[in-house]
This record gives structure tokens, sequence and C-alpha cells, in this order.
């Protein structure tokens, strides 16, 4: 005879999917693609799915009585360990449907909690994630402890008392106090360090998971950040110098990417790893345009942005992976609706020089009219003027080298650091918006 919990211990958990879609709601072509998509980054097979229409939701059990049923049969029929729903189910409909359908169930904010747990490597990531989880399941503690006792001692056996649920939401709330705390700290120094490393102009890239942010911070700087065909593949922050021909040097940076209903408590717990976001001077808002719900990608970005009190930054709306579009109307449709936004494709490097010059723009061109007193072995400083600034003139006293230059506002961060003195000319340090910049 098989012993089926050995094989269950070594392979995935098998799961249903389900989703309850109301009236008012829009709905991709196929309504459970991206909830198939966020399982199996969570590493759990899909045996079958199952959609209700429906005007509200029911009460005690979410779907309707007959859906309940139909959900148990197939339940049954694959042996399934757990069934994920696409919604936010509440405590008390996740208890009723685990005990009609005879399986754990999950919803939708419960499995993007899930991979970020799993996927969190930096310190930061991993308090923000165990804050959202606490977060989470503090009002649900009862149901897990029913949850486990059922498994330890098996269906319908009594359940811890309620002094031993008492205490472990105390211990739940005194974690949460400390997370808290221990947050707001690396918080407040991420903010100082973010804001210290204003040696250029910050650009910060932004967008729905899996639309390519990470292949495009690669493509233009030649990072190694992690990019792959999975959902939430980043969860940190990364910055690095990006070159722009023509106009001078970024600080680019790449971070975490939302989804749809991303979880309200781990939005607000992401909030220091998004925080080269909340002071960049200008978002890249990269959107998948080969994507056949690009528009509501779009929007639910816009949404989280909001969410973050960030939505009122400058933003360059990118459409990238256009080499997977075959029909131009597809593009097209896209350019109608968003007629600024720039189209590349990360993957073949293509529309990058449109990109390099709209960000230039977005930036500003502005020059500055700089004399700056060097010392002669500075050789670091002459070296960068060399390269970014047009040198005017050189004069050399008794212990300064005094150099007059014309020089991008994006490359004087270091100048502003370095310099012994720095004269902007008088009057003349404003835009040149007419001249071509000659600084490479
Ligand atoms: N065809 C095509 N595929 C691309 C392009 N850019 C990225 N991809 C693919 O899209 C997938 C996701 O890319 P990532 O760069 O990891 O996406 P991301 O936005 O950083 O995703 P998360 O970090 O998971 O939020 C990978 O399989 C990439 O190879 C592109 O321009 N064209
Ligand atoms: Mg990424």
């Amino acid at each position: 005879m098989r012993d089926q919990h050995q094989l269950r211990d070594d392979s995935p958990e098998r799961s249903i999917l389900a989703r309850l879609i109301l009236p008012d709601q829009t709905v991709e072509a196929d309504p459970l693609e991206e909830l198939h998509g966020l399982a199996i980054t969570a590493g759990i097979e899909v045996c079958d799915e199952l959609i209700q229409r429906r005007s509200r939701p029911e009460t005690s059990t979410f779907l309707g009585k007959g859906k309940v049923e139909e959900l148990r049969l197939i339940v049954e029929r694959y042996d399934a360990d757990v069934v994920i729903f696409d919604n936010d189910l509440s405590p008390g409909q996740v208890r009723n449907l685990e005990k009609a359908v005879n399986a754990k169930v999950l919803d939708r904010t419960e499995l993007i909690l899930d991979i970020f747990a799993a996927g969190a490597r930096t310190h930061e990531a991993r308090l923000a994630i165990e804050l959202a989880q606490l977060e989470y399941s503090l009002p649900r503690l009862k149901r897990m402890w029913t949850h486990l006792s059922r498994q330890a001692m098996g269906v319908g056996m009594r359940g811890p008392g309620e002094k031993q649920l008492e205490v472990d939401r105390r211990l739940a709330q005194k974690r949460i106090f400390d997370l808290k705390q221990e947050l707001a700290k690396v918080e407040r120094r991420r903010e100082q360090q973010v804001a210290a490393r204003k040696e250029a102009p910050t650009v910060s890239i932004v967008g729905y998971t899996n639309a390519g942010k990470s292949t495009l911070m690669n493509a233009l700087t030649d990072a190694k950040v992690l990019a792959k065909d999975k959902l939430f593949a980043t969860l940190d922050t990364r910055t690095r110098r990006w070159q722009i021909p023509n106009w001078g040097m970024v600080l680019l940076s790449d971070t975490v990417g939302f989804i749809r209903d991303l979880p309200h408590t781990l939005v607000a717990s992401f909030k220091s790893t998004l925080e080269e976001t909340r002071q960049a001077d200008l978002l890249l808002h990269v959107a998948d345009a080969s994507s056949p719900t690009v528009f509501d990608q779009i929007s639910a970005v816009y949404k989280v942005l909001q969410e973050l009190g960030i939505e009122e930054k400058d933003t360059l709306l990118v459409l990238n992976k256009i080499d997977a579009i075959d029909n131009p109307s597809v593009l097209n449709r896209v350019l109608d609706r968003y007629p600024n936004a720039v189209p590349v494709s990360a993957k073949s490097k293509k529309g990058f020089v449109s990109l390099e010059e709209a960000v230039g723009e977005a930036l500003g061109r502005e020059f500055y009219d700089i004399e700056v007193d060097v010392l002669p072995g500075d050789g670091k400083l002459l070296a960068y003027l060399e390269s970014k600034a047009e040198v005017l003139s050189r004069q050399y006293g008794e212990q300064m080298v005094t150099i007059h230059a014309r020089i991008p506002a994006g490359a004087m961060g270091p100048i502003r650091r370095d310099a012994a003195a720095i004269r902007p000319t008088p009057g003349s340090h404003h835009a040149n918006d007419g001249l071509p910049s000659e600084v490479a």
C-alpha cells in the first residue's frame, strides 16, 4: 500500500483555485490567470479552478450554497490540500469554508504574504513581512488554533482554551509593537542614507510585478539584478549609476513590484524598502505592453502609489516588451490612451535612445556655469570635471587651480561634495534650453 503521508511530504501542496466575480468587477479574459501565477510562485500545484458570478458574497460561506458543495466535490476528486481564493475573505468565512469543503482555505492576501515571506532576503524585508503577516493573522488567531488542533487531535476535538488564545494574542501584539519600533528605526536610517546619497538626480523604477523592471535596470546599467519570469522576483531595492549619454549621471533604483489589491499591511510595512522611490526626482513606471491586462496593471500601480502617498511625482510611463507584440494595434491602443509613454524593449534594448532623451528632458536640461577651486593634487575631481563638464578655462593660482566650466545640473553632485569652493557665475546658472549638451 502506498504511504500517502510519505509521498505528501515531498510533493507540493495540491490546490484548487476559486474566485467570486461581482457585477461591478472588470474581468480579464482568464480571470484566474494571475492567481495561477501566484500559486506557482508559491510552489503550489494547481489541480482545478472554480468561478462563481454573483451579485454579492454569501455572508457565511462567501460562495453560494450550491457552489460550496461543488467545491467540496472537486476537493475530494483531486484529494486537494488547499483551496486558494482570488478574493479576500473574512476570518469567519474562511472557517466556515474550511469546514464545508474539508481542506485548508487561503485567501489572496495570505498567498501574497506567503510568497513575500519565502522570498525576503534582507533584514529589512524580513521585518516588513513578519509585521504584515502578524497584523494579518492577529484577528484570525482563533481560526489558526482551531486548524492546528484539528490537525493534531482530529476533527471535532476541543480546541485550546480561550486562555491560551489570550496569551498568544498578547504575545503577537507585543511582537507587533517591537517590529514597528525596529522598522521605524530602519526607516529613519534609510531616509537619511538615501537623502545623503544625493550625488546625482535619482530615478526610481516602479511597476506591476513581472513587467520587466529588473531587466530594464540591468540593460541600462549593467547591474546584475535577478530578473526572472516569476511574480515578485525582486523584494528589495537596488541602486546603480546610470550614465545617460549627452546628459550626465543619474542614480537608478529598481524595487519590489506591485500587484492589484496589494495587502495594505504589506504596503505599509514596505515603506522603508520604498524609500528610494519616495525620494526620487522621477519615477519610471514600467508596464508590460504585451499583457492583455496592461490597463488594469497601470491603474493598479497608480493606486498603490497613491496609498504610499507618492503619486504626485513626475512620472514617465515606459511601455516594455514591445518585442513581444505582433500586432501594432495592440501598442497603438495603449499609446492612444498614454500618448507620452515611451515604448521600449528591455530585452532587445529597442527604444533606449528615446527613453534616455525623455528622462533627460523630464529631469530638466539645466546647466550650471561654475568656477571651482581644485587642489592640483585632486586628480579625481579634475578627471571628473574633464569627463562631465565642458571646461572653459583653467587659472593656476598659488595653491589652487580655478576651473571655469559648464556642467549639466545632473552632474553637479560630486562637485558640491568635493570642491573647495563653488561660485556659480552670476546670472548664468539657469537653464540653457536652446543649447545642445556637449558634455558626455
Ligand atoms: N519579451 C520580453 N520579455 C521581457 C522584457 N523585459 C523583461 N522580460 C521578461 O519578463 C520577465 C520578468 O522580468 P523581470 O525583469 O524579472 O520583471 P520585474 O518587473 O523585475 O518583476 P518582479 O521583480 O518580479 O516584480 C522575465 O522573464 C524577463 O525575461 C522585454 O522587453 N521583452
Ligand atoms: Mg524585479
